[in-house]
């Protein structure tokens, strides 16, 4: 059963039988904030419109890769990191950033906590500053709240229909009570999170008094890209793509190429070595999937072909 917002009205509306038997890549036919065309009764969801955008990773399952997409047809993504409890985590937000990125949809790094570690905040808004995404530092704890910031992130959401993605426990559903008056979600206290407990365990799609809709999600632990091929990862970090003009070969992949420009670039200090970490990481499995099948013990998407982004 999906819930289906029909001329202002949320119904309970089952999906249609042959929805299931497509054959695609993704783990479930449908995806929060999918636009779908009923039946003539009115009474299930007979098909679903294409996307204009959708936020996905590798789905977290064994056997065949498959992609999991976590909200459909949105124009901003917030990467929602703590600055601390729970620690930034550089891994699941360059993550997040690139399926950004590779969807074209532009992204938003909010820096949550700030209250509990001013340094960490400069320090991980330093690490973005090239990386191409809006950052926001923000603190909602009550004598420590951001009033700016908060209100741009108010502001963007008003504009957007926005998806918020992070860890569980960065505060996602404390930012969105805190800037959209009338909103009141379940929020968890962080004895809760270090026990590994969510506390939104469903996406819903949110509309807003004021205009706009959310996405909020329940928190993630990684986010690995789905069938990313190892020339596309760079274009999705905008500061190592930026010096590839600068490389002696156009196909260098910034390993260990002669008179690449990248690697001394993550030495001085000018590319954070976290970005070119999460880079070598996402390079490392796009190497793996692009071996002849047979070659690599690892399976290979469903329909054998290379899957493609959106464009
Ligand atoms: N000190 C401080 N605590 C915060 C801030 N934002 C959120 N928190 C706390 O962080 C905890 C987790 O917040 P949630 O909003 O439930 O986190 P979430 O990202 O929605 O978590 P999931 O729903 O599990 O994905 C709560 O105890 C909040 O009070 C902040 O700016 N400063
Ligand atoms: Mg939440
Ligand atoms: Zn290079």
């Amino acid at each position: 059963m999906c819930h289906v917002e029909v001329d202002g009205q949320t119904l309970q509306l089952p999906l249609a039988g042959k929805l299931f038997e497509t054959k695609t890549h993704e783990k479930r036919p449908l995806a929060v904030g999918d636009r779908v065309v009923l039946d003539p009764t009115g009474k299930a969801i007979d098909a679903i419109l294409p996307r204009t955008s959708q936020l996905h990773r590798r789905a977290a399952t064994e056997g065949e890769e498959r992609a999991q997409v976590l909200a459909a047809n949105v124009s901003l993504v917030f990467a929602v990191a703590s600055v601390t409890e729970p620690p930034f985590q550089p891994e699941l937000v360059d993550g997040l950033l690139a399926a950004a990125a590779r969807e074209k949809i532009p992204a938003a790094l909010v820096l949550t906590k700030c209250d509990l570690d001013p340094a960490a905040a400069a320090k991980w808004a330093a690490v973005y500053q090239a990386s191409g995404v809006r950052i926001l530092a923000v603190s909602t704890a009550p004598g420590h709240r951001t009033e700016d910031t908060l209100a741009e992130v108010g502001k963007l959401l008003h504009e957007n229909r926005s998806v918020l993605c992070g860890l569980s426990g960065a505060g996602k559903s404390t930012l969105l009570n805190a800037v959209v008056p009338g909103v009141q979600l379940r929020t968890g206290a962080l004895n809760h999170i270090r026990q590994g407990r969510h506390t939104t365990t469903h996406t819903e799609l949110i509309p807003l008094p004021g205009g706009g809709h959310v996405l909020d999600t329940p928190g993630v632990r990684n986010f690995h890209l789905f069938c990313v091929g190892t020339q596309e990862l760079q274009f999705l970090f905008p500061e190592i793509a930026a010096l590839l003009p600068n490389c002696e070969y156009r196909s260098c992949l910034h390993e260990d190429e002669a008179n690449c420009a990248v690697r001394p670039a993550v030495q001085k200090g000018v590319i954070p070595v976290s970005r070119y970490r999460s880079y070598q990481t996402m390079l490392a499995h796009a190497h793996e999937a692009e071996r002849p099948p047979g070659k690599s013990g690892k399976p290979q998407p469903r329909g054998g072909g290379r899957w493609r982004p959106r464009r």
